[in-house]
């Protein structure tokens, strides 16, 4: 019996928590339509967003590495080996010719493998658009009932092409360095070259840890990165981890460094564990000669070395054999597995990478969720207030004392005026609340980031000369950097407009609202700087990149303007959101507050005008104050079971 594999046990569950927090959220949801409370458009959408956000959760593991260090034996061997055989193709050179992608399409709930042809590189469009566009994809279904056909199909993915040195120019896909065999002067028109066939491989299939939302990006090595910019900005980065591999038969080389500092340095976070390297291969360091401390001792002294070149802690290295792991896996030796080292490796990702996706998911979801629960928790407790205040009325009425209904009727009408007169200086302030808001927008506007590109491209169109190019790429940046700086200032005097209003909401009614959180403007502000880096990383390479791979810089600047513009739509969207979660819990206040007072005013006319006894009355209030304290029950179960889970 082999050992469970510890990443699937985590991953279920991962899973089984994400269910656990859907069934709170339905129980909530329920919990408001029975009560009548579902009629708000805003909060069903924020529901719907929220459940959406959990259902269609992936957690995106990216393989990056120089070609031939093992990225997709490790896949196999980590993943797939309850398949008992080498499920994606891996051989000794260069194997892997496109990103792929692992996941399951639940959506369709088809088993398929999608292959985008290498010729759209020739068009404008982004991978990620043309995920929109099946006509543009060859779709082969996927036989998941016999393993034999499936890996049969999965060669595809490693299939290359003939085509002249010209297209390949065309296609930015060609780099002489890369053919030092070429004649000086062959002929780009007759001179072919290989090219892989496809650009893009997305696999669906019910494997389980893909069913719980597992979804892998495996790349293939040599330049990849570089031919595809939206690998490395938006699908890399988007990975919540990223798995960066070496191999300890080659060592660190000139292009692991470079593969190392262009791509994934940079994309760790800093107070995250979000990659990990993997020096794979150790098998190769098994020598027989050597005694079992010997070898131990070579390979904790190569992690030592790797962890120094790569300027990273060494315990985020570790040492495996993929190769003997999948063996070991498929022929159940619990001896080899043991001494591949894929266990640590795994309970990293289980124990490390799992719980720390789960975390920003449930922040992102007790966030939204918890305020709407938490804004009719104030509305029960102001309604409750409402009635203990009612009840201490009419308890003091004995009988029916003519004199004291006048008198609390006077109190209370007085309250009345007192309150309008707050309300009034509320509006005024959210009204400056949403003007900044309005500035803001200002700034960070889609429309005129869209005529900008519009423009920049034009220029860019016409001319593709490097200058040119380098022109339009500087002022275009240059105006979003502008772009960014103004807004985190004004982020800054939003910011403190909120407390403001906050502070003085406290300090005239006395009631305790909890201040909203800040909005955070920095994490859209990091992402433009980074791509504003990138670009000027660009336009000051060296004249000879730019020309001679037009196609790259030009697929590099496409991706990145969307990048751009994405993040900006983005911090649109969440500044709608943010400045909605920041006003809504004092509007609902003020609202009950306003209703309080006059239902308690309504209560003492109708007995003053001898309409309803005191009796009845306080019989009826009572039975609203049973009723409310249920509610409130069932909404603090409903938050405990949402926070806790
Ligand atoms: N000895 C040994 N060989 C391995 C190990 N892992 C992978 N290999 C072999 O190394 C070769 C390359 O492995 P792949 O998994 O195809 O490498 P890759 O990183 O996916 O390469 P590309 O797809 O070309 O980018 C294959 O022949 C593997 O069998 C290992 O742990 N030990
Ligand atoms: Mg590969």
């Amino acid at each position: 019996m082999m050992a469970e594999n510890q990443f699937k046990q985590q991953i279920e569950a991962y899973d089984n928590w994400k269910n656990e927090l859907i069934e709170s959220i339905e129980a909530f949801s329920q919990w408001m339509s029975d009560q009548g409370l579902d009629e708000d458009n805003e909060t069903a959408l924020r529901i719907y967003e929220a459940l959406e956000a959990l259902k269609n959760d992936r957690l995106n593991l990216a393989f990056v590495a120089e070609f031939s260090r093992g990225k997709t034996e490790l896949i196999n061997a980590i993943f797939f080996s309850d398949y008992k055989r080498r499920l994606l193709p891996s051989e000794a050179g260069r194997t892997t010719m496109c990103p792929t992608e692992l996941f399951y399409d639940r959506k369709t709930e088809r088993s398929y493998l999608k292959l985008l042809p290498i010729e759209t590189r020739l068009e404008d469009s982004s991978i990620q658009e043309y995920k929109e566009d099946p006509v543009q994809w060859t779709q082969i279904p996927l036989p998941i009932d016999s393993p034999d056909d499936m890996q049969k199909i999965l060669q595809e993915i490693v299939q290359i092409k003939e085509v002249s040195i010209k297209k390949a120019i065309q296609l930015g896909l060609f780099r002489k360095e890369m053919h030092p065999n070429l004649a000086e002067d062959a002929d780009p028109e007759t001179t072919t070259i290989e090219i892989p066939k496809w650009r893009h491989a997305l696999i669906s299939f019910p494997h389980p840890l893909l069913q719980q939302g597992l979804a892998i990006l495996d790349t293939p090595g040599l330049n990849a990165l570089g031919c595809e910019p939206e690998l490395t900005m938006s699908m890399i980065p988007a990975a919540q981890a990223i798995l960066f591999i070496l191999a300890a038969d080659t060592g660190v080389t000139h292009s692991d460094l470079d593969i190392w500092q262009q791509h994934i340095n940079k994309a760790r976070r800093k107070d995250s564990r979000n990659v990990a390297v993997i020096l794979n291969k150790i098998d190769t360091l098994w020598d027989e000669l050597k005694s079992k401390a010997e070898i131990e001792n070579t390979i904790h002294e190569q992690t030592l070395k790797t962890a120094r070149m790569l300027g990273i802690d060494d315990n985020l290295i570790f040492p495996v054999s993929a190769h003997k792991g999948l063996l070991a896996k498929i022929n159940e030796d619990e001896l080899l597995l043991h001494r591949s080292q894929l266990d640590p490796l795994e309970k990293f990702l289980g124990e490390v990478v799992i719980p720390e996706r789960g975390s920003i998911l449930k922040d992102d979801i007790v966030d939204g969720i918890g305020s709407i629960i938490s804004g009719h928790r104030d509305t029960l407790a102001i309604r409750m207030d409402t009635v203990n205040k009612q009840l201490n009325d009419l308890r003091k009425l004995n009988g029916k004392n003519v004199d004291v209904i006048v008198q609390l009727m006077k109190r209370t009408r007085m309250e009345q005026t007192e309150y309008s007169k707050h309300i009034d200086g509320f509006k005024s302030s959210s009204g400056l609340l949403i003007r900044q808001v309005r500035t803001l927008k200002t700034i960070l506007n889609i429309p005129k980031m869209d005529e900008i590109i519009r423009e920049t491209r034009k220029s860019m169109v016409g001319s593709w000369t490097t200058n040119g190019m380098k022109k339009a790429m500087k002022d275009l940046f240059s105006e979003v950097h502008e772009m960014t700086t103004r807004a985190s200032e004004e982020v800054d005097i939003l910011h403190r407009l909120v407390t403001a209003v906050y502070r003085k909401f406290h300090d005239t009614h006395g009631l305790n609202v909890e201040k909203p959180r800040a909005f955070k403007v920095k994490k859209y502000l990091v992402e433009l700087d980074n791509l504003y880096i990138e670009a000027e990383k660009y336009r000051k390479s060296p004249k000879s990149t730019m020309s001679e791979q037009s196609t790259v810089v030009r697929k590099f600047f496409i991706q990145m303007v969307s990048q751009a513009r994405n993040i900006l739509f983005q911090s649109n969207d969440d500044l709608d959101k943010w400045l909605n979660n920041a006003m809504r819990p004092l509007a609902v206040r003020i609202k009950e507050k306003k209703n309080s007072i006059e239902k308690r005013l309504l209560t003492l006319r109708k007995i003053n005008d001898s309409k309803g006894s005191v009796e009845g009355k306080l019989s009826e209030l009572e039975a609203e104050h049973a009723e409310l304290k249920i509610r409130q029950d069932e909404l603090e179960t409903i938050y405990s079971q949402l926070t806790g889970a």
